[in-house]
């Protein structure tokens, strides 16, 4: 039987594949419905201190219904439209209810997107001790998103490489004893020296996983009918994903898969069918997530992109991923 297992820190994932945060991830009905699909991981919209009502305006524009379109592209520039932290640390009991009654077990990873060190401090403690009463019943995991293109007046944090390092000092003086896995969301890095620092500064810490890479920041798409931009946030200004993005994302998978040893890599970007995650596993991915396509097919995508993932894997006589993780050829 080929096998789509895989582990992230402690987890044991069923499937390599799962949402990405973003799409499709913010209310109880559409985390339940990724409980009961099979992605391998439930992951959050990221999260606030307070409930936001995001950018206003039009802010997501895809081009799966472009009959003119060559490839998958979408930009958003959503400005992180949550119902706030405790809604997410709410889930926690309402996912184990409903392991326990699906008889399923599935890991809860929720991305965290505090606008300050101060708020992500609270949300990160708030979380741990949340846990704690469900200590060993259902498993939770933190990615902290330091990458979010698309709120007004701030900058992504992860490109500012001392405010990184700073941060990750304050984040990690907390006690996250119950937090099972802790991993951080990456914005795409260009330059190789960039792949250097970062990983000097990451390998600092406990830290599980990284998940490469955010959407790509601050791009434009126009409408040639309109004469104006497809979004309307940020004078059009928004985070490019789809298929567009899969050779950055893999490159960023593939360097840091090279310097960093005790840290799995979560590949995102560009994935819309079998082949796009047996790229990234083959760069160092230990799992996949999958953003706009999942916005564009619903969770039905993790069905099919699993079942061309196998076929891949059979065709090539791998039982399992480990057999091909990281093991592009030169
Ligand atoms: O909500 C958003 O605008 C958003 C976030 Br938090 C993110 O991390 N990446 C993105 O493309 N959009």
């Amino acid at each position: 039987m080929t096998s789509l297992e895989t582990h992230i820190g402690k987890f044991k994932l069923n499937s390599c594949l799962y949402n990405a945060s973003g799409p499709k991830c913010t209310t109880e009905e559409e985390l339940l419905n990724l409980f009961e699909s099979t992605s391998g991981v439930v992951l959050s919209k990221s999260c606030t201190l307070e409930p936001r009502d995001g950018n206003k305006g039009i802010r997501y524009w895809d081009s799966s219904k472009d009959i003119n379109r060559w490839d998958l592209i979408s930009i958003n520039s959503m400005g992180l439209p949550n119902n706030g932290y405790l809604y997410y640390v709410d889930m926690i009991p309402k996912l184990y209810e409903k392991a326990q009654l699906l008889g399923i077990r599935k890991p809860y990873i929720i991305s965290v997107a505090g606008l300050s060190l101060e708020d992500n401090l609270k949300i990160i403690e708030t979380i741990n001790q949340s846990k704690k009463s469900f200590h060993t019943l259902i498993e939770v995991g933190i990615e902290l998103n330091l990458s979010c293109p698309n709120v007004i007046g701030k900058g992504q944090l992860a490109y500012d490489f001392y405010a990184l390092e700073k941060y990750l000092d304050g984040i990690f003086k907390l006690d996250m004893k119950y937090i099972d896995i802790f991993g951080v969301k990456l914005p795409p890095y260009f330059e190789l020296s960039h792949f250097e620092t970062v990983a000097k500064i990451l390998s600092q810490y406990p830290i599980d996983f990284i998940t490469c890479i955010n959407s790509i920041g601050n791009g434009l798409v126009i409408d040639v009918e309109t004469d104006k931009p497809v979004i309307e946030p940020k004078n059009g200004l928004g985070g490019i994903g789809g298929s567009l993005i899969k050779p950055t994302s893999l490159a960023n998978v593939y360097n840091f898969k090279k310097l960093l040893h005790n840290i799995d890599i979560i590949g995102c970007g560009g994935v819309t069918c079998g082949r796009d995650a047996f790229e990234h596993i083959l760069c160092g991915a230990s799992a996949v997530q999958i953003g706009t396509q999942y916005m564009v097919e619903n969770v039905g995508c993790f069905d099919r992109i699993s079942k061309e993932l196998i076929e891949i894997m059979e065709s090539k006589h791998y039982k399992n991923i480990e057999e091909f993780k990281g093991k592009l050829l030169q």
